[in-house]
């Protein structure tokens, strides 16, 4: 195998035996982000593929997991920082009902690596805890994760709860189930302030950058 199948594989087999090898060779050829977003992201591709027709069972799914947090952990020191001064403040959760955090995580790393404070919530956040967070923290944006077809709604009634607690920071959303249509069409119209639509974590870093510059 190539070593971007092999890193694919890793993913694939849930196992971190020989990953760390690995990927220190991928980090002399490729910045680590690309690292993530190629093989890495293809192995997890193909774990959705195999679950969906029902070849993996989702304590294998979990290990994929485990292997992909430990992969973007040991990439994480060596992605780019910027060391300039506090952009902004960020509030992040995954969507109540929804467990998925990789991606969310990414984001994390990806926008406190560039000057941003990112206070995670973690998972299952729901409105209400999101509105004390809020209140609390006074973020400059709020950004929220969700992989499930479910927590895109989940999104709509979140704003519309974050809506009647009168908070109107900009909202960020992400995550494989949703869209830029369902976004603007479906979740904007709910909101007081500015909903934002983003592919990826590195989109969700530009948007914040057009935000707060
Ligand atoms: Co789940 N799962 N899962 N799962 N799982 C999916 C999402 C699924 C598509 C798999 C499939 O069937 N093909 C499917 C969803 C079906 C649907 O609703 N359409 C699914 C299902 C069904 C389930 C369960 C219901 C299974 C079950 O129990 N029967 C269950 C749900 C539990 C729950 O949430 N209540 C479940 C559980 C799990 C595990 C726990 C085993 C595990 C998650 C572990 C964890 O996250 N800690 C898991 C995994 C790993 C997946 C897949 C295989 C991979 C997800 C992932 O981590 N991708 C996934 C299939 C797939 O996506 N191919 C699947 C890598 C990650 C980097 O990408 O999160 O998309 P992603 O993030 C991207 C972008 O989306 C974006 O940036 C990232 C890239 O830079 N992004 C943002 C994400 N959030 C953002 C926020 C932003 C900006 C960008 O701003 C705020």
């Amino acid at each position: 195998l190539t070593l971007e199948e092999r890193l694919a594989h890793y993913i694939i087999e849930g196992t971190k035996e020989g990953l760390y090898p690995d990927l220190d060779e991928a980090l002399t050829l490729y910045r680590p982000l690309d690292v993530i977003n190629g093989p890495l992201m293809k192995g997890m591709e193909e774990v959705g593929r195999l679950f969906n027709n029902n070849e993996l069972i989702v304590a294998e799914v979990l290990q994929s997991a485990e292997a992909m947090k430990a992969a973007v952990a040991h990439l994480e020191p060596h992605m780019e920082k910027s060391d300039s001064a506090m952009k902004g403040k960020i509030l992040l959760a995954t969507v109540k009902g929804d467990v998925h955090d990789i991606g969310k995580n990414l984001v994390e790393i990806i926008l406190s690596n560039n000057g941003y404070d990112v206070i995670n919530l973690g998972i299952k956040v729901g409105p209400e805890q999101l509105i004390i967070a809020a209140r609390e923290h006074k973020p400059d944006m709020i950004g929220l994760s969700g992989l499930l077809v479910k927590s895109a709604q989940q999104m709509v009634t979140t704003a519309q709860d974050l809506k009647l607690a009168g908070i109107h920071a900009p909202l960020m959303v992400g995550g494989a189930a949703l869209t830029r249509k369902f976004t603007y069409t479906r979740i904007q119209p709910e909101y007081d302030g500015l909903v934002l639509y983003a592919k990826d974590a590195m989109d969700g870093l530009d948007l914040a950058n057009k935000l707060t510059n």
